[in-house]
């Protein structure tokens, strides 16, 4: 739910990153980090496994600019993506505005592609949200892979609603940007509808 406050005259959006372990969330908040400008960002907090897995989630702040004399802010956030995890994924779906599923394009993690997506969809109907109608992106990460599957049959497979599909590789950032731009834009034209 987005947070408009009157009084700062700030407008602040979530968004959450959400797919399978290892898929490349966190490298996703990583660039965009490293691509920020240090006026537009606060600090990327991590909070994280000794092997780097994410324990809890990652947080970016984010500022893009004004809406009608309102500061815009989108809080990026990751789920840890490990499948034990799951009581932290609801806790950080609350108040979500969009949402971006990362799905790692190699073959073999397609079911746990499949049983994420079906853990969002589950999640967020227990805080109230229908993934049919809400700001969601797909991004086909680990393009640079040799084992990935064609970008047809990942769509066909996880494609929830005609959504927007990037390809990525996070680790250069490939499609990392855009994906960001296309999720930031329906939460807005949401923002727009409501407001
Ligand atoms: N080859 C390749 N490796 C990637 C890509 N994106 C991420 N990785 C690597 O995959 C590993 C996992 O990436 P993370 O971003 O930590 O994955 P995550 O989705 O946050 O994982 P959890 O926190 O466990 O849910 C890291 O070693 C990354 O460097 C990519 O596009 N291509
Ligand atoms: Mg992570």
């Amino acid at each position: 739910m987005t947070f408009i406050n009157y009084v700062a005259r700030e407008i602040n959006c979530k968004i959450v990153y959400y797919g399978p372990g290892l898929g490349g969330k966190t490298t996703n908040l990583q660039h965009v980090y490293g691509i920020t400008t240090p006026e537009n960002r606060g600090k990327l907090i991590s909070l994280a496994t000794e092997t780097e897995r994410t324990l809890f989630f990652d947080f970016l702040p984010l500022d893009l600019g004004q809406i009608r004399g309102f500061r815009t802010r989108f809080h990026l956030y990751t789920v840890p993506g490990q499948v034990f995890y799951d009581a932290s994924r609801k806790l950080i779906l609350k108040g979500v505005d969009g949402v971006v599923f990362v799905a790692d394009s190699q073959e073999e993690r397609l079911d746990g592609n499949i049983e994420s997506l079906s853990n969002l969809r589950l999640n967020l109907k227990e805080q109230g949200f229908d993934l049919a109608k809400l700001p969601y992106v797909l991004q086909l990460n680990k393009r640079d892979l040799p084992n990935v599957l064609p970008v047809d049959e990942l769509k066909s497979v996880l494609g929830v609603k005609g959504e927007p599909v990037f390809e990525a590789v996070a680790t250069t950032g490939v499609g990392v940007l855009e994906t960001l731009k296309a999720i930031a834009r329906q939460v807005l034209v949401e923002l727009r509808k409501s407001a």
